[in-house]
């Protein structure tokens, strides 16, 4: 079986140069285009069965039976699974650090909560008798009552969730004393991540050893719930996943269709592969939670906010709370000495919601920077002159200082590039025959973490190196980015690195998620190549007969593969001579970021938990990404439709590892974003839960057509207090913001504002 792929290789910087900060191309780019990425579904083992889904069609209810004699009864089936006929698996550690859970976990669902919900499972030869015999399944259930509709009167209020109050100063006191007031509720819809690739798994047990071959953004914490599931050693799961065909947030937990896949497998001693369609992703993983806003800004005539006061809800599902948490951005983005927040999670029948590119971040930017504009519209100040009115000189939470913060030159390069000055300030002043053009302004923010990783870096005989981490790339570009790193460290061509990702028996690392996997890894590849990079320096002072002998080690280098010093300016050695003349077939060297104090127990639940361990402190600095978006609307008058003609964004993300990647997520976000705004709704059968638009071609995202020209100007320099390697969180950031500079664009195009998502064509027309 085929596990790692060929060595993914990078063409060379040219000369001796630093490569981190270079451009690169991805280095696994030429596999991904030709086919031979291998993602989940392309492993195809001995013997493979196959298992398809079998999802609730009511919304609320008990399955009262399943009669699987006519399924049964078909050729090549050989096991239909329902919560009845399995043995319910042990309870697993929640990944995000909720209280242990002590019931039983049966991933088939008799009491269904929501529709789509998973309650049987039909393995066969083939998929296609898998498929059909599904069809054959005769089940019948009781209904009851479905509250679906997050936004309908009968989700009622939710549960108050303290841990998302916020309060500093006095906010209803500034607000009341406020000469400005603004007050307005801003909405979103459910969004889902629909990544290219749906979701699969292949399960594969020899003896009690679990092989699960699974798209994740991490799989130690995957490979932690499975083995929790199936009472096995953390080390008897491994969980491979060298390709994502895309994430955004989806692809972050062990779910029921993989505890399935893997019951199947160990049931009937084969390997099972279980592809979830399509449509049953609406369903398998939530996305982002519905959630509604009510602000208060409170100015006063010059525009300097005294006051913010937030409250707002978002979905969660029937047993268990999620918080789409909306005071994320709103908390840090401008200065406010008053403060207050509160958020309810509101029970609804769904999937229970999940993450999806920035999340809270991203709906928390919408209603602020939406009502950031509606107060530089209520005081008559450009919403640009608003922005650096209120800039936050430190974060106004905590008191801490930024770690850096170029919010005020994202927005004065922004301005520039994009011509703002020739903006006039009243709504319905740019035409182009019957088409009204506005130009709109919102800004974004993004945390970082600073979880510890590990890495192993390996200098080889024939002078070649391998990078080594559980760490994943999603085509972010962690490959890449990884290579530049070691090169530079290691004094090794980037041609003769290779990197190994995405397995969960390589060296541990966190999530990819947060935007941090980046920043974390590059540190301690960093670390560990220059520890290895010593070593191989010993070995060159020490090796009988070394030219180098006698020297200082702090006087030999490596570079471009040989080694010299300045003190013997005549030798220079090619790191294989010096392995091979010493005898070492390999350098291997493992280093961690780790405090060094750490114990066993908090190591492990660091990298299999995402609240395992706490970031350590930067410092006592704030560290987050900032940006601003300048976005021109065309809106046709006759038929309402919105069109994106040009976004420029400055963002500070710190230091750039590799700014052609960069770009690349940066217009990813953006163009998300652009979807989010006019596109993107999950639409739900209020009698059932349903949800209706479960398909590429129902729930629509942003395509090459609806894409403009996109201009992103980088404006962050290097923070080594955000990060080893100076850069600070790049791939979500350039979504959040983006809704609301359209929402704001149409605003100044037609007069009229829009406070829910997508923006809407009946609306405009109105
Ligand atoms: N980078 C850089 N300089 C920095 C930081 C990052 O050049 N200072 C570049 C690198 O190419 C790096 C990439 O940006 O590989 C993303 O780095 P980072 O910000 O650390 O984000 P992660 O690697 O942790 O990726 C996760 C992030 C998240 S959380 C979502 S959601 C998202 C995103 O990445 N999902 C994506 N971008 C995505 N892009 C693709 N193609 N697919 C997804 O699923
Ligand atoms: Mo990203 S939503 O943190 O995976």
């Amino acid at each position: 079986m085929k596990i790692h792929t060929e060595d993914r290789k990078l063409g060379d910087a040219a000369d001796g140069t630093m490569r981190l900060g270079q451009s690169f191309q991805r280095a696994e780019g030429a596999l991904k285009v030709n086919g031979a990425a291998t993602y989940a579904q392309d492993y195809v083992l001995e013997n493979t069965v196959h298992a398809v889904l079998v999802q609730a069609t009511i919304g609320a209810g008990e399955v009262l039976s399943i009669d699987a004699t006519a399924a049964n009864s078909r050729p090549g089936v050989l096991l239909i699974m329902t919560a009845e006929t399995i043995e319910p698996l042990s309870p697993a550690t929640d990944p995000v650090g909720g209280p242990m859970r002590t019931e039983p976990y049966n991933p088939l669902a008799r009491t269904v909560l929501y529709h789509g919900q998973q309650i049987a499972a039909v393995v066969a030869e083939t998929r296609e008798q898998a498929e059909e015999a599904a069809t054959l399944l005769a089940i019948t259930y009781r209904e009851s009552d479905v509250t679906a509709d997050f936004h309908a009167a009968n989700a009622g209020a939710g549960i108050a969730v303290a841990r998302a109050d916020l309060d500093w100063g006095d906010a209803q006191g500034a607000f009341d004393a406020a000469e400005i007031k603004i007050e307005q509720t801003y909405q979103t819809p459910r969004e889902y991540n629909v990544p290219l690739e749906p979701h699969a798994v292949v399960a594969d047990w020899q003896g009690d050893q679990l092989t699960i071959h699974e798209p994740s953004q991490w799989v130690d914490g995957m490979a932690r719930t499975y083995a929790e599931w199936f009472g096995l050693p953390f080390e008897k799961v491994r969980l491979i996943s060298p390709y994502v065909g895309g994430g955004f947030g989806c692809k972050v937990f062990a779910m029921p269709h993989g505890a399935i896949a893997a019951m199947a497998a160990r049931a009937i001693g084969r390997p099972v592969k279980l592809a979830v369609t399509r449509a049953q992703t609406f369903t398998a993983f939530g996305g982002r939670a519905a959630t509604w806003q009510t602000l208060k800004l409170g100015a006063d005539k010059t525009g300097k906010l005294v006051s913010i006061i937030q409250t707002g809800a978002s979905e969660t599902a029937m047993d268990s709370v999620r918080l789409e948490q909306l005071n994320q951005a709103t908390a840090v983005m401008w200065g406010v000495d008053n403060f207050h927040s509160r958020q309810n999670a509101v029970p609804v029948h769904t999937v229970f919601p999940g993450a999806l590119r920035a999340p809270g971040k991203n709906p928390s930017a919408f209603g602020l920077e939406c009502a950031m504009d509606e107060l530089a519209y209520a005081t008559n100040i450009n919403p640009l002159q608003l922005r650096l009115i209120n800039e936050a000189e430190k974060n106004p939470q905590t008191g801490e200082p930024w770690s850096s913060r170029k919010m005020r030159d994202a927005l004065a390069e922004g301005a520039r590039a994009f011509g703002w000055d020739r903006r006039p300030m009243a709504p319905r002043s740019m035409r182009n025959g019957h088409e009204l053009i506005g130009w709109g302004l919102a800004c974004g923010t993004f945390p970082a973490r600073h979880t510890p990783a590990e890495a192993t870096i390996r200098i080889l005989a024939d002078g070649s190196a391998e990078v080594l981490s559980s760490a994943i790339d999603m085509g972010t570009g962690t490959y890449t980015v990884l290579a530049q790193v070691a090169a530079d460290a290691l004094g090794i061509a980037i041609d003769d690195i290779t990197v190994r990702l995405g397995d969960s028996i390589l060296p541990r690392a966190p999530i990819a998620g947060n935007s941090q996997i980046a920043s974390l890894m590059a540190g301690v590849v960093h670390k560990a190549s220059i520890a290895a990079k010593e070593r191989l320096i010993e070995i060159a002072l020490t090796a009988k007969g070394s030219a180098f002998a006698g020297l200082q080690a702090n006087t030999l280098e490596v570079r471009d593969g040989r080694v010299s010093s300045a003190m013997a300016p005549q030798e220079t050695i090619p790191v294989y001579e010096i392995l091979r003349s010493t005898g070492t077939e390999i350098i291997e060297v493992t280093r961690d970021t780790f405090p060094t104090d750490v114990s066993a127990a908090d190591r492990y639940r660091s990298y299999t938990t995402t609240t395992g361990m706490q970031a350590p402190p930067n410092g006592g600095y704030s560290v987050y990404s900032w940006c601003a978006h300048f976005i021109e609307v065309r809106v046709d008058e006759d038929f309402g439709t919105v069109r994106v003609c040009r976004v420029v964004s400055a963002l500070d993300c710190g230091r750039l590892y590799n700014p052609k990647l960069s770009e690349s997520q940066w217009r990813g976000g953006i163009i998300m974003g652009i979807g989010q705004a006019l596109l993107e709704a999950g639409n739900v059968d209020p009698r059932n839960g349903r949800v209706i638009n479960n398909s590429l071609g129902d729930y629509l995202i942003a395509t090459n057509a609806d894409i403009p020209s996109i201009e992103t100007i980088s404006v962050g320099v290097p923070d080594y207090r955000a990060s080893e390697m100076g850069g600070k969180p790049v791939g979500e950031i350039s979504i959040v913001g983006v809704a609301a500079a359209i929402s704001n664009a149409v605003f100044h195009a037609t007069g009229k504002r829009f406070r829910r998502l997508p923006l809407n064509i009946a609306e405009i027309l109105d």
